[in-house]
């Protein structure tokens, strides 16, 4: 199913040019911006150097460093009363990043949340319970304009209370949820834990962080759904750059409204489809706030063209940050590769947490687990072999000796939105 026929099938030719008509469109925007003008200056490139897709690479890169300095309003390239909405992303430290859109821009972007969704089948005849955060996060207005542009009934439900979300759920007949995937996997505790009906569920949206295809597996068979994975990033309007179709083997990018590149992250160099790098994103779509080969810290690759469901080339799930990737004695370990090898241990839960120590000049993992009661007989030794196997499984699949400390299961924290299960203590220690 299609929401924009024409443009999502377009053919590569006709995207070419659409894309370099957009390029040299978001070049000019960006002189409005004091900064772009002097980057672009510095670099000695002016509007009529970008002939071609590929004379993009003669622009140096944005980085988040610069949004950052340039707040509040810094990088928006139309007058203030031009923009009719902002919001924010909550940097760890310092300032946040703003991000500014005009009413086209938000046209444009729930345009693209609408194609997402109808790609997937989703139609006006379906009930739509969002539970993300309403406030300064683009999950929650973003998936709710394109929804109601759909036409589908939507139901505003944010995060919190999650017993009232799934009472809702029953009493609303809701088919479709969109939610962090930590935050599905804690709804599909309480729902067991209250005997709860989720009959009317198909469709689960999940995005906003990394998540493992085991956890997929997890989540459509506690929660009875399809699972979708979503991308997207507040720079780029929000969620709704990419997105998985029926296949769910990568996600479709929107290539009329995002030129890509990926890049090896400490040399800068162009990579080729099939390897492993950051992706770099110009948007073509955007007016308050355009872009320029803007990096965002994702870990993807370019997936081979040809896709069964017609549409252009598709990005590989994220596997990471290239600044959340944690160097484990020199070992690098994404936090969703321990998800995936604790996921598939039956005795154990699907809750965690990763705490790295510098012990002696080494560093030392430490992974907090919760117990499975239905596949622990009680006992001390039982206990102590669960231990061992789960410290054996990380080790076979990380390369890396950790500490497992099993925990009883409801102890550790549970997220409504992105989960924060690393906590990195090396730079506490002295
Ligand atoms: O997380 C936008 C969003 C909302 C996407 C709802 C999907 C669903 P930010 O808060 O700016 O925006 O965070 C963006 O989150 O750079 C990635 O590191 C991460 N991220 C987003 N989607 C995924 C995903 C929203 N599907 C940052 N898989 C991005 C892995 C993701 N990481």
């Amino acid at each position: 199913m299609f929401w924009d026929k024409k443009i999502e099938t377009l053919k590569r030719d006709e995207l070419k040019s659409l894309q370099l008509k957009r390029l040299k469109k978001t070049v000019r925007q960006t002189l409005n911006v004091d900064f772009y003008r002097q980057h672009l200056s510095n670099a000695r490139i002016r509007v009529e150097d970008i002939r071609t897709l590929d004379d993009i690479e003669k622009i140096p890169f944005t980085k988040k460093q610069d949004l950052r300095d340039g707040y509040p309003f810094g990088f928006l390239a139309v007058p203030l009363n031009n923009v009719v909405r902002i919001h924010t992303t909550s940097g760890t430290t310092g300032k946040p990043t703003v991000v500014g859109y005009t009413r086209k821009d938000l046209d444009t972007w729930a345009d693209l949340i609408a194609r997402n969704m109808t790609m997937v089948g989703i139609t006006e005849d379906d009930v739509f319970q969002n539970m993300v955060n309403y406030g300064m996060f683009t999950g929650g207005l973003g998936f709710h304009y394109g929804a109601e542009k759909i036409g589908m009934t939507v139901i505003p439900s944010a995060t919190g209370n999650t017993k009232r979300q799934i009472e809702m759920i029953a009493d609303f007949g809701v088919t479709t949820i969109h939610c962090t995937p930590s935050y599905a996997m804690h709804l599909s505790e309480v729902a067991e834990e209250m005997h709860a009906s989720l009959d009317s569920l198909r469709t689960g949206i999940f995005g906003a962080e990394p998540w493992s295809e085991t956890m997929r597996h997890s989540l459509e068979e506690r929660l009875g759904v399809t699972a979708f994975d979503s991308y997207g990033l507040s720079e780029l309007f929000g969620p709704g750059v990419a997105f998985e179709c029926p296949e769910r083997n990568g996600l479709h990018i929107w290539h009329d409204a995002y030129l890509i590149e990926i890049i090896n992250p400490q040399t800068g160099e162009q990579l080729s489809d099939g390897e492993r790098g950051e992706l770099v994103v110009t948007p073509l779509m955007k007016e308050a706030m355009p872009l320029l080969r803007y990096r965002t810290g994702d870990i993807t690759m370019k997936m081979e063209d040809g896709c069964i469901c017609t549409r252009g080339q598709k990005i590989a799930r994220i596997t990471g940050r290239s600044d959340d990737m944690l160097v484990i004695r020199g070992i690098n370990v994404f936090p969703s590769q321990i998800e995936h090898v604790l996921l598939k241990i039956p005795e154990v839960g699907n809750q965690f947490m990763v705490y790295v120590d510098r012990v002696n000049h080494l560093d030392e993992m430490i992974v907090d687990v919760e117990i499975n009661r239905d596949n622990f007989s009680g006992e001390l030794a039982d206990l102590a072999r669960i231990q061992k196997k789960v410290v054996k499984e990380l080790r076979d699949a990380l390369e890396l000796r950790t500490t497992v400390k099993l925990v009883e299961p409801g102890s550790l924290p549970r997220f409504e939105g992105k989960a924060k299960r690393v906590i990195d203590r090396r730079g506490d220690t002295i």
